[in-house]
């Protein structure tokens, strides 16, 4: 039965750094859903716009009044006015947005106004179509049905670079539980391992160094990814599951790239600053010393040379990690497409938010997959409550995603919703598998992509 919108609402709400983020509110018949979006502070250049209010002082500039006025004065009533079915129309009405704004990278109305009401339409459908929304994102996207796949949690326990306070250049140190057996499991795991961790900080660095930074992960006084790597291993080792959690590593290396160079005492001087080859030996060496599955943003995001040069060296390497894209690629097609043709990585960081609708993150993730490349799900360093991504993940059978520390409320919501959804899917007797050290290839041969690769054109 067709399902149509019969009012749009917006208001400014917070997220968990305490900026305002834009919140949506859609009703058709089945009833009201919401879309709450998130905000990144690593953000790469090309990402599409998040508006803000830069010119008010309220919020320090960051207000997203402009954002919400366009959900309710231009959005609503163009969508109302169109009478679209929620329940077999989200790419039209993605495509619609696209065009209503009508410029690439959603400058007039920005991606954060145009994602929330993505983020609540493609809940609509799944209300109508009386289905989860795992499984609406699953047929929009034509991803192969079962066994349904749960992804390896990347939990994000060290935080540097702009998410914290300390000296690390680095951004993210990622524990990922690998020998699990279930998303149960590896949540456990990671939780456990989380609190060992507190534990050697503590007897280190003294309690005042346990503080936390934006994604819930401790930010104790290290520089060294060396150090970084080094707590982890004691803290999986304290906890008792040597051998069953791998490392991953975001440095968000855009953040610390100047004139050509990448600097890694950006914070306070005190290391040193290498040359783009010798920050790819350096990640050479870390590669032998320390079980590390997956890199995200090695090199700045134009730096296109040194993530080709870096690629091609892999080859020789065994037992070479995932490369990921985050903004190098920012979940744009173009960007993807230019990646594959440099083959300058082989995963792309799927961020609903860098591309403004949820038919577009899918088309992206359809064309990674197309080549043959993993696909890691990702919150952003600005979260909220909303779960969205939990279901993205399981429906697109990407199998691994980060949402953060195992701590947190806006970091958990998502890890207690993948664990639901394991439950769920037990419940009624369908198959389901852990991806475990699969976690790249877990989602199979792409079937039927419901999704053009060239979207909208924008
Ligand atoms: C990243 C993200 C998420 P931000 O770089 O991958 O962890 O950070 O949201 O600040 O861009
Ligand atoms: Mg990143």
């Amino acid at each position: 039965m067709p399902s149509f919108i019969t009012s749009i609402t917006a208001a400014q709400r917070l997220d968990s750094r305490g900026n305002p983020t834009v919140q949506v509110r859609l009703t058709t018949d089945k009833g009201t859903f919401t879309g709450l979006v998130p905000s990144g502070a690593s953000t790469g250049i090309h990402e599409a716009l998040e508006l803000r209010d830069t010119s008010s002082t309220a919020y320090g500039g960051k207000g997203v009044n402009q954002a919400v006025l366009n959900v309710t004065s231009t959005i609503a009533p163009a969508l109302l006015a169109r009478k679209f079915d929620v329940e077999t129309q989200l790419k039209e009405i993605d495509a619609f947005m696209c065009q209503l704004d009508g410029t690439k990278g959603k400058k007039k109305l920005g991606a954060n106004a145009i994602l929330g009401v993505s983020m609540a339409c493609a809940r609509a459908g799944a209300a109508s179509l009386k289905i989860p929304l795992y499984e609406h994102l699953r047929l929009e996207a034509g991803t192969l049905k079962t066994p349904y796949i749960m992804p390896v949690p990347f939990f994000n326990v060290l935080n540097g670079g702009v998410h914290s306070g300390n000296t690390m250049a680095f951004q993210e140190i990622m524990l990922a539980p690998t020998g699990a057996k279930s998303i149960t499991e590896a949540v456990q795991m990671g939780a456990e391992t989380y609190h060992a961790l507190k534990a050697v900080i503590t007897k280190k660095f003294g309690p005042a160094a346990t503080g936390i930074g934006d994604e819930g992960g401790f930010a104790p006084p290290i520089s060294k990814p060396s150090e970084a790597l080094d707590l982890l291993v004691e803290a999986v080792e304290k906890a008792g599951h040597t051998g069953k959690i791998h490392f991953a590593m975001d440095p968000a290396s855009s953040e610390f790239f100047r004139e050509g160079n990448y600097d890694l005492g950006i914070k306070d001087g005190s290391s040193p600053k290498l040359t783009p080859d010798g920050l790819a030996d350096l990640y050479r060496e870390l590669f032998v010393q320390y079980p590390i599955v997956l890199l995200e943003d090695p090199f700045a995001e134009d730096d296109w040379e040194t993530w080709s040069k870096f690629m091609e060296k892999g080859k020789e390497m065994k037992g070479m990690p995932e490369i990921v894209g985050d903004d190098l690629t920012v979940t744009n097609v173009e960007r993807v497409r230019e990646a594959q043709e440099k083959e300058a990585c082989n995963g792309l960081l799927l961020k609903i938010n860098q591309i403004g609708t949820v038919s577009e993150a899918i088309a992206a993730a359809n064309l990674a997959f197309s080549y043959g490349w993993g696909i890691f799900v990702s919150h952003r360093s600005g979260e909220t409550t909303d779960d969205f991504i939990a279901d993205l993940t399981v429906g697109l059978r990407t199998g691994h995603l980060k949402t953060g520390a195992p701590a947190r409320g806006e970091r958990v919501v998502k890890y207690n919703r993948l664990m639901d959804i394991e439950d769920e899917l037990n419940a009624i007797g369908e198959e389901v598998e852990y991806a475990g050290v699969n976690f790249r290839t877990a989602h199979g041969k792409l079937q039927d992509p419901k999704i053009p690769f060239n979207v909208y054109g924008y």
